[in-house]
């Protein structure tokens, strides 16, 4: 298993899903990487920075505008803070060429992270999702290697269609699905912090921040569930992070990037 130790202050963000369909998120985060630069000593993006991420080679090719403006947002920020990337379960195709391009390290999950606030263990979130087997099928299935490379030897419009097919299903398949379902499983959590040898989880994807406490044979034990960010959808924006430092964790609100 990773294990990284990371001293000073550090910042967990997860779920932007940057992409073509949203500006205003874009800006907040772009702002909140300005914000990191100042503020913290090292950034980790724990999965799904990217709405989908089909290729190194069409981010390093030709980006659109879009993409070409979180490359340099990203990549301004890796010259001055460490950052760290983490797959989520539709950017996991993000590669060595992009972790290169930006100045960044990818890192495999899970990750023991030595933090001046102990120990913890920082997923995405979507492998303790082991209720929903559908979900569970798919993700052994897009994490083969041979399927992998099939897929990034695919013309970039195949690929897109593909992902804009899978993307399509995902979203019919949730409407069936209940939320209890898609939430993580305890035992799968717990499970999981005995190997690591840690009493705090940190993960997204769920898109439902909160701070759980429960015990594992009478120790107390802590899951923080970051949220993921939408500024572009008419309503509330929402989005956020979590900074840890000697004092602690504690959770942000990311609309402060985002002046209505
Ligand atoms: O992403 P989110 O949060 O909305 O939903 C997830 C689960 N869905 C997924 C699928 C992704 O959204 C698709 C991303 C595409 C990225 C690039 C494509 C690269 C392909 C590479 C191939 C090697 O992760 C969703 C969970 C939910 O989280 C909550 O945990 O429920 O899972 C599903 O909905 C899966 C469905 O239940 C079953 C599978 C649907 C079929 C999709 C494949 C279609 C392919 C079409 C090809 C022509
Ligand atoms: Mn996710």
């Amino acid at each position: 298993m990773n294990t990284l130790a990371l001293s000073g202050t550090v910042w967990l963000a997860s779920d932007i899903h940057l992409g073509a369909h949203g500006p205003r998120t874009a800006r907040a985060f772009f702002r909140f990487l300005e914000a990191a630069r100042q503020q913290a000593d090292a950034l980790i993006l724990c999965g799904d920075l990217f709405d989908a991420w089909i290729g190194d080679d069409y981010a390093l090719r030709q980006p659109p505008a879009w993409l070409l403006a979180a490359l340099q947002a990203l990549g301004g920020t890796a010259a001055v803070v460490p950052l760290y990337l983490m797959h989520g379960n539709r950017d996991f195709l993000m590669g060595p060429a992009l972790a290169h391009r930006l100045g960044a390290r990818l890192l495999a999950a899970p990750v023991r992270l030595q933090t001046d606030a102990g120990l913890l263990l920082l997923a995405h979130g979507d492998e303790y999702c082991v209720d929903d087997s559908a979900y569970q099928r798919l993700r052994r299935i897009v994490r083969q290697p041979w399927l992998q490379r099939l897929f990034l030897g695919l013309p970039l419009a195949w690929r897109r269609a593909i992902a804009r097919r899978a993307r399509l299903h995902s979203q019919r398949a949730q409407r069936a699905k209940t939320l209890q379902i898609m939430d993580v499983n305890e035992q799968a959590v717990v499970e999981a912090l005995q190997a690591a040898g840690c009493t705090t989880l940190v993960h997204g994807h769920t898109h439902r921040p909160a701070v759980h406490t429960f015990q594992i044979h009478g120790t107390p034990a802590q899951r923080y569930v970051l949220p993921d960010w939408e500024h572009d959808q008419p309503g509330s924006p929402r989005g956020g992070w979590i900074s840890i430092d000697r004092r602690g964790l504690a959770r942000h609100d990311s609309r402060e990037f985002d002046p209505a």
